[in-house]
């Protein structure tokens, strides 16, 4: 049964409906980034940008690095904006856009995720570079799907829920371990929280009183012993990304630029210095 064309929205080029792209646009690897400007500071390396599109905060350029074919796409913040962005993205290679059917054949594809994030821990400096083992969702995007979780990450998620006291459940799932090892191999391993929000569900407080003061204190305490398993830095993306990536069956590896230290209570002076570092390290890379 072809794909309603309510469920597959597509434009009348043909593109899928938010990302606006074709098929043809997406190479084997794939670069995200949240910031759309941060596009730009990717391709900027690139020999040359043959394609580029500007839709909402999904902005995509197609270029080479040193010869080989990189996509780059911005998708803006959340993991409501991954969901739109992983369903898009796999549509364009695993089903048939003409007959609407998903194709005989599933493509696999590698998606590295170049974000930024404050750390959880006093030991790690502002500057690093940290490579995601688990993520932790703190978002309710796993309540739509049916996510298989092994012992491991089941007994994590409940162990957070109990000891932070949370009326809700976390889902916690593992990344890449090959793509991890190929593009991290010396960065700071660790276990993102991913937030649903950047300023109550991080811990910050501006104007009006916030329903968990504790949290920050609490996710930098957190310790599950029998497992050696510590929080490590949160963002708003990576338990979305490795949810839907073993869902859809693909490889996705999230690091980070640290770009704050919220137990030191410290800002970069020069964020875009730490994100070009990284992005430089990850483009030689793939
Ligand atoms: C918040 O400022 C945003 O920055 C981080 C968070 O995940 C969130 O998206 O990542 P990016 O810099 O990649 O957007």
């Amino acid at each position: 049964m072809p794909i309603s064309e309510t469920d597959l929205i597509l434009n009348k080029d043909g593109s899928v409906y938010h990302l606006n792209l074709l098929p043809k646009h997406i190479s084997d690897t794939i670069i995200t980034v949240g910031d759309p400007s941060r596009v730009y500071r990717v391709s900027q390396y690139f020999d040359d940008v043959e394609f580029e599109m500007n839709k909402r905060e999904f902005i995509t350029h197609v270029g080479k690095y040193k010869g080989k074919r990189v996509t780059v796409i911005s998708t803006g913040i959340g993991t409501d904006n991954i969901e739109i962005f992983f369903n898009e993205l796999d549509a364009l290679v695993n089903i048939d856009l003409k007959t609407r059917e998903p194709k005989p054949r599933r493509k696999r594809m590698r998606i590295i995720r170049i974000g930024t994030s404050g750390a959880l821990q006093d030991d790690i400096p502002l500057g690093a570079h940290l490579a995601t083992e688990y993520a932790v969702g703190f978002d309710n995007l796993m309540s739509f799907y049916n996510l298989e979780n092994d012992g491991f990450e089941e007994s994590i998620a409940r162990d957070i829920q109990k000891k932070l006291a949370l009326p809700f459940s976390p889902y916690v799932v593992k990344g890449a371990p090959a793509l991890k090892q190929h593009i991290a191999a010396d960065m700071i391993t660790g276990n993102t929280i991913t937030s649903p929000g950047f300023y109550a569900p991080q811990g910050r407080s501006l104007r009006i009183p916030i329903k968990y003061p504790k949290l920050l204190e609490d996710l930098t305490r957190y310790h599950n012993k029998s497992n050696d398993f510590w929080l490590t830095n949160f963002e708003m993306e990576t338990a979305g990304y490795y949810a839907l990536a073993r869902l859809l069956g693909h490889d996705v590896l999230s690091v980070n630029a640290i770009i704050a230290n919220r137990v030191k209570n410290k800002f970069s002076k020069d964020p875009n210095k730490v994100i070009d570092a990284l992005i430089k390290k990850v483009l030689e890379r793939i």
